[in-house]
């Protein structure tokens, strides 16, 4: 959805003039508890430079022009805000910018909140800090603090602390990862999957839901090996639904794992593989 949003209020100007109101909850879509208004700036004296934690706003030029740059930290955009009945919609966590104010500009400006020094982040690399910062469902138990930016935690997932989890992730809900457990970037990992320790996942993997990790060949309840087996799920592989993946096994890079395969052995890059065991039916071509 663009960053550009408009409300427009009614005019009920006539031949006499221009006449807009605005009316709280019914079409300023807040309660308004502040406005103010700028004016007498100079077109080379830029403003703005911050965005609001809470505050939502809706600023008209109700005479002459301004550019206005938005940013939410992942597109930029820039409008002209130029009519007297156009209002442009400034909610929180959007990095604005004033630029090019006509000499006669008065920019009128309804707020939601009053004024809060506190609400505002007036510096850039705090503002991208925060809008990249991992999304963790309150209902998540996430307790490694390596968990990178743009990624997210659904309810019901628990994360033991020393996982290390790339950018751009999406772990759904209803998942583990234990310890001694990696996830490279833009990894996704559907519902119903348990990642134990000894398994690697490298960047633009994908787990489909219900997938089985195993990292003991020789399960006995109370008795541990000296070291798990190692399992490493290599780029861009895909693992279908209800799949299995027994230990110490290499998936190879952009590898298709077919739903419901039990995977025995090695899997060569880019093979596509089904069955139980499972065995190569092809090769993904390019
Ligand atoms: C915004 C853009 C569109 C107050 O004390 N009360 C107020 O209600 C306001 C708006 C400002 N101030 C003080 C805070 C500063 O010491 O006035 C001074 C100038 O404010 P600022 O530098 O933030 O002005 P702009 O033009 O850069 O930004 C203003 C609004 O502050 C801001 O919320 O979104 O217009």
């Amino acid at each position: 959805m663009s960053l550009i949003q408009w409300i427009e209020l009614p005019n009920l100007g006539d031949q006499r003039g221009g006449l807009v109101v605005a009316e709280t909850c019914k079409n300023i879509p807040f309660d308004l508890k502040r406005l103010y208004y700028i004016f007498d700036a100079k077109p080379e004296v830029p403003r703005g430079f911050h965005a609001h934690k809470e505050l939502h706003q809706i600023a008209f030029c109700i005479k002459g022009k301004c550019k206005m740059l938005m940013d939410n930290g992942f597109v930029k955009e820039e409008v002209w805000i130029d009519q007297p009945n156009k209002g442009l919609q400034i909610p929180p966590m959007i990095w604005h910018e004033m630029h090019d104010f006509s000499e006669d500009c008065v920019l009128l400006v309804l707020a939601s909140e009053h004024y809060d020094e506190n609400d505002y982040i007036r510096d850039y690399q705090e503002f991208l800090k925060e809008v990249h910062k991992p999304f963790i469902h309150p209902l998540a138990d996430v307790q490694s603090s390596q968990i990178g930016e743009d990624s997210h935690v659904w309810q019901y997932s628990v994360i033991l602390a020393k996982a290390k989890i790339g950018k751009n992730c999406n772990i759904c809900a209803h998942t583990l990862i234990e310890n001694d457990v990696v996830l490279g970037n833009n990894v996704t990992v559907k519902s119903g999957v348990f990642i134990w320790d000894g398994i690697t996942v490298q960047d633009n993997v994908f787990i489909g839901p219900n997938v089985t990790f195993t990292n003991d060949k020789h399960p006995r309840s109370k008795q541990y090996p000296e070291e798990f087996l190692r399992t490493i799920i290599e780029k861009g592989a895909s693992i279908g639904a209800n799949a299995t993946i027994l230990p110490g096994i290499k998936i190879g890079q952009k590898s298709m794992i077919g739903a419901g395969a039990v995977v025995t052995k090695d899997v060569p890059p880019k093979a596509i593989v089904i069955g139980n065991p499972a065995f190569i039916k092809g090769f993904i071509k390019e």
